[in-house]
Parts: structure tokens; sequence; C-alpha cells
């Protein structure tokens, strides 16, 4: 028999919700319902106005709205009225129309990147799942507006391929049904080459067979499961294959396939995600950062209309700190989607707390409105009694609705809905949570990956430091630290890469002076005695950085300890803490030590670096 699932945000709605409850309104229903009668408050009516679709109003004692704006509304009326807020009033509308969830789960059960257990609905090379929990995930995803989801990894294996075959399609379309009645549709990630293990000689996208293949396919898919969301692909990227084996351009390859799944008012979600993972070291004349924007800006226009390339935040992949991909200025004619990570390959892990909601303002800021055209979030779900292994990394997945709903709410208030839904703890303990939360990704940079360094991380698992990891690997991930200076000159007189953004942009970053200094060695390659803006020298800056920062992770380890947090959720969260508190001082141990090795040069406070 399976267990109650946790609630996380949603304490107030702890029943499950009834299998012929299999539409949004039927969901609203049942949820306001329960939901108002745990709460105390007055149960609104529902005005279900097909039009209206996923909008939804609040008026009164009404919540008009199509399917499923109506279940949106009743979530965000019940979230209101128990953070003690009052519901929206106006007219709500969601700024992205596609809100993807992208799991990197694995057929075997396996979730690649994943830091909260297994998958929640593969296990041996099938799916399968534990419906309360499904529902109860449903909820959640309803509760912030996310509408997609795609259900296994980009990096497609054997039997995940087996999705969208014939095998596989009876079960998809029950896990499809499953998650309906939460306006979530499902996507999968497919195969580029899936046609030569079916015996074809090429997967070639200019050949007849190979559209007829995947029309057919389509087809078949699209006759299970009439709402299928669409395709995600990565081709040509790590080893995956893709249309560069048959001399064909990306454009040539996603329009082959947008052109399958185009009658069936399917998506084709291409990754952007293509660099040269075999680069030798000894390459200069290669810049990793400038990748994408080479393959990609060249085929503006070239896109068809269902096709979206879906580009990560930066140009390098999910690090601390990155600048905006320079690709997601480059393509006016082509719809773009931001791809995030909410699993914290690089950020901690789900055992550091990284919240953020922060971190995607600053993009909604970067980013000129409408640039994007719909966002995805790499998954950090697994099966963990609470969904996300950390209690508080759940902040993340209740942030990125919001921030996908509306990329310009405000973080600070965005995670005191989050704190307050889930613990509802006294106003100055909420206060010092929320406190924690808004600084928690500023503390983990300064103690890993300060002023714009990335990639000192343990090569494969990437947690805890490792200066030199990938300093000679095959990755393009240098910050070539000698004895004199760190960092990499990407300026017209270097690498160039920032000559790929708009002339407008170049300005903030083309000199060590304008550049902010988060960003300072990325752009930059500068001396150890190299002047900070506030008169410290380079060496002093990364000493401080990592000093600061792990006293600001044992800071945060009294403030957790205080809060008082209801269980299971203290405890876990304790348990981590003492972990992160462990990472935050190897992380300032080692990478101090190893620039106190290369440069010679003593902390002027005299703080113990090692020799
Ligand atoms: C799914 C990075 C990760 C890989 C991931 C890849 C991607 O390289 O380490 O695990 O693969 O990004 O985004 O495709």
């Amino acid at each position: 028999m399976s267990k109650v699932p946790r609630r996380t945000w949603l304490p107030f709605l702890d029943a499950d919700i009834p299998a012929n409850c299999d539409t949004p309104a039927k969901v609203a229903v049942h949820e306001l319902a329960l939901g108002c009668a745990a709460l105390g408050v007055s149960t609104p009516r529902l005005a279900v106005a097909p039009d209206l679709g996923e909008y939804y109003m609040i008026d009164g004692d009404t919540i008009a709205g199509g399917e499923p704006g109506v279940l949106y509304g009743a979530y965000a009326y019940m979230m209101a009225k128990a953070a003690g807020e009052q519901p929206p009033s106006s007219l709500q509308k969601p700024f992205y129309p596609l809100r993807m969830l992208d799991s990197w789960d694995n057929a075997d059960g396996s979730v690649e990147r994943g830091y909260a257990g297994r998958s929640l609905w593969f296990e041996g090379g099938k799916l399968c799942w534990d419906g309360p929990r499904i529902r109860q995930l449903g909820r959640m995803l309803a509760s912030v507006g996310v509408n997609v989801l795609c259900v296994n990894n980009v990096n497609v294996r054997e039997d995940a391929a087996l999705l969208i075959e014939d095998e596989g399609l009876p079960e998809l379309r029950k896990l499809a049904a499953a998650f309906r009645p939460f306006g979530v549709r499902l996507m999968v990630s497919i195969e580029f080459s899936r046609p030569i293990a079916h015996g074809m000689p090429t997967a070639d996208p200019l050949d007849e067979g190979v559209q007829r293949f995947w029309r057919k396919r389509a087809d078949a898919v699209w006759a299970a499961i009439p709402d299928f969301a669409g395709f995600l692909v990565k081709a040509d990227s790590e080893h995956r294959p893709g249309p560069f084996t048959y001399g064909r351009t990306h454009a040539e390859g996603a329009n082959m396939l947008a052109r399958a799944i185009a009658p069936h008012g399917g998506v084709l979600v291409w990754r952007a995600f293509v660099y040269n993972c075999m680069q030798d070291w000894r390459d200069t004349s290669t810049d990793r950062p400038k990748a994408a924007y080479e393959t990609y800006a060249p085929l503006d226009g070239q896109f068809d209309d269902n096709v979206l390339l879906q580009v990560k935040n930066g140009p390098f992949d999910f690090q601390v700190r990155e600048p905006v991909s320079p690709t997601l200025y480059a393509m006016p004619r082509t719809r773009l989607a931001l791809e995030v990570q909410l699993a914290q390959e690089y950020t901690g892990q789900q055992i550091d707390i990284y919240a953020m909601p922060p971190m995607w303002r600053e993009l909604a800021e970067a980013l000129p409105p409408r640039t994007v055209s719909a966002v995805a979030a790499v998954s950090n779900l697994g099966r963990d009694d609470n969904y996300t292994g950390h209690p508080f990394a759940a902040v993340n997945l209740f942030g990125y609705g919001r921030f996908a709903w509306d990329p310009h709410a405000d973080p600070e208030a965005v995670v005191r809905r989050w704190a307050r839904l889930s613990y509802h703890l006294p106003k100055d303990r909420e206060d010092a949570l929320v406190d924690l939360l808004m600084h928690s990704r500023e503390i983990y940079e300064k103690y890993t990956a300060p002023l714009g360094l990335g990639w000192m991380v343990n090569p494969h698992n990437h947690y805890g430091p490792n200066p030199s990891g990938y300093e000679y690997d095959l990755w393009g991930t240098y910050h070539k630290a000698n004895r004199d200076a760190v960092g990499i000159d990407r300026t017209a007189a270097g690498t160039g890469y920032l000559l790929q953004y708009p002339e407008k942009l170049r300005a903030q970053y083309a000199t060590p002076e304008a550049c902010p200094d988060n960003l300072k060695l990325f752009f930059h390659r500068l001396r150890y005695d190299y002047r900070m803006a506030d008169g410290r020298t380079l060496i002093q800056r990364i000493y401080d950085d990592h000093f600061e920062g792990c006293a600001g992770a044992e800071r945060m380890g009294e403030t957790l300890a205080a809060l008082d947090l209801p269980e299971p959720d203290r405890t876990e969260a304790l348990e981590r803490m003492e972990l992160q508190i462990k990472n935050a001082r190897e992380w300032r141990d080692v990478v101090n030590t190893f620039f106190r090795r290369l440069s010679g040069a003593e902390d002027e406070k005299g703080r113990k670096i090692y020799d």
C-alpha cells in the first residue's frame, strides 16, 4: 500500500483526489471543497468559460476561467487565503504559454543529475508509478501553473526510446491520463537516429523513408494521446546522434521532425546545447561558450513555426553564475525557449541550500520582453518522500512555476509565499527563513565560485572542490590559473566571445573596470595584484570571498537550528546542513590553498590557509 504523500506547500489539501475527477474543473471542485473546509474559508463557486483556457479571474465568491484556468484560480484562491493575503482580483494570464518541466529520468528508474531519489514514474525499463504520489505531484504542478512535463531524459537510452513505439504507448497514454486533470500535457525526448534501430540504413532528415518513419510515429503517438505536447531532442551534443552525421544543418533536422508532428499541433523542442566535448585543452582557438551562437545564429529564420529552440540560460552549462547566453539575443526570427536547471547539479545537489528565484529575476531583467516565448526547467524531483531531497529545494519548483507565469514577480514575495504555505512559522522565524533563502545563492557562490570562476568542481559528479579537475580535460572548461593570473580574456582581444552580444551590451563587459565583479574572471584574465573597485587585490578578494562564504554557511546553520521547523523537515534540513558546512569548509580551504600555492600571496588578514 502506498504511503500518504508529503503535502509540500499545500498542507491544507490533506486527502487524495478521487480517480473520477478526470478534468481540471472536477479537480477544482474537489480541491476547493477539501481546502476551503480545512482553511475555514468560504468555498467559491466556479464559472467555467471554455474560451478562457488557462486564464482565470477571482471575483468575490466566483472563480471564472477556462480549463485549466479554473483549477489555477482555485489554487490561487486557497494559497492566498492560507497565506493570509488577498487573492488576485484582475484577469490572470500566464506570461509564457508553455511552462515546461524536463525530467532527466531514465527508464531503469535512475535520474541523471537527480538528487531526490529514483524516478517517480520509471522502474525496471518501464513506466510504473504510485497513483496518490503522482496526483499529489499533479496538484503541486497545477498550483504553480506548470503545463508540460517531459517524461524522460534528453539522453535517450534504449527502453525510453520505446515510449513512443507500439510497446510503450499504452503506458504513456495512462500516464498522460493521470496528469491531464491537472492541466499537464506530456512530452517525450526522442532519439534522432531511431530509424536506424528499426533497420533503416540512415536517419538523414532529407531521406524520404526517414520522413515517412517519423510521420508514422507521430500519427501513432497522437492517435493514442490527442493532446500530446510534442518531442524534445538533444542532437549532436555530448555524443548524441544528430543531423551533422549526414552533413545537414540543425534547421533541416528540426524541421523534418517538426513537419511530422505539425498536423497534430505538436511542438518540436530542439536543444541548442551543442559544443565540442572532445576539445584538446591545448587548443586555444576554441572557446566553448561561443559554440551555441556559432551553430544557431546563422540559422535564424530557418526554423519552422512549430520548432522551439531551447537555449540554456548561460553559454556554458548551469554554472553558479554565467552571463545570459548571447544566442538568446541573436535570433529574433526564431521561437526560443529558455532552459534553466532546478536540479542542483552545480549548485549544491539539493544538499546545500540554493534558492533560485533571485537568479531568475536577474534573467528576466536581462532579457528584452518577448525575446523568448517558452520556458523549460530541468526537474529537481524524485521519489524521496519530500519530492525534492532537501525540503527547501521545493522552493525552486514552486518559484519556477511562479517565474514561468510571471517572470517579473518579486522573488522575495515568491519565497515568502512558499515559506508561509509550507511552514506557518511565527513572523520573526519566517523572516529568518526568507532571509536565509534569499541570501543562499550569494553565500554558495562565495564559497564555491566567486568572480565568475566556474568549473572548479570534482569531475563527473560535480559536487565539491577540485580546482584543476577540468583543467586538462576535453570539455572546454578552463580557468588557466598560473602563478601570476587567472581567467580567460573573452573580449575582442581574446577569444572574441564578447562580440556575440549586441553592441550595446558589449560595453558592460568590455573592460575589467566596467565588468561586474561577479563576472570579472569569466570575461577577463587578471593578475592577482589587479586592484578591484573596492581597493582590494584580486587575490585578496578570492581569499575573502571564500572565507566569507564559508562563514555565511556556518551562520545559515545557526539560523536553521533556531527555526523550529516541523518534522520531518527539521531533521532532513539539519542533516543536510551539516554536510553543507563540511562542503563549504572544503571549498574554502581547497580553493584558497590552490591559489596561495600558485601565487605565493599571503592573506592580509592572516587567516589559516594551508601550505
Ligand atoms: C542530460 C550537462 C550534464 C549532463 C546533461 C547535459 C545536457 O553536461 O552534466 O548530465 O545531460 O548537460 O544538458 O544535456
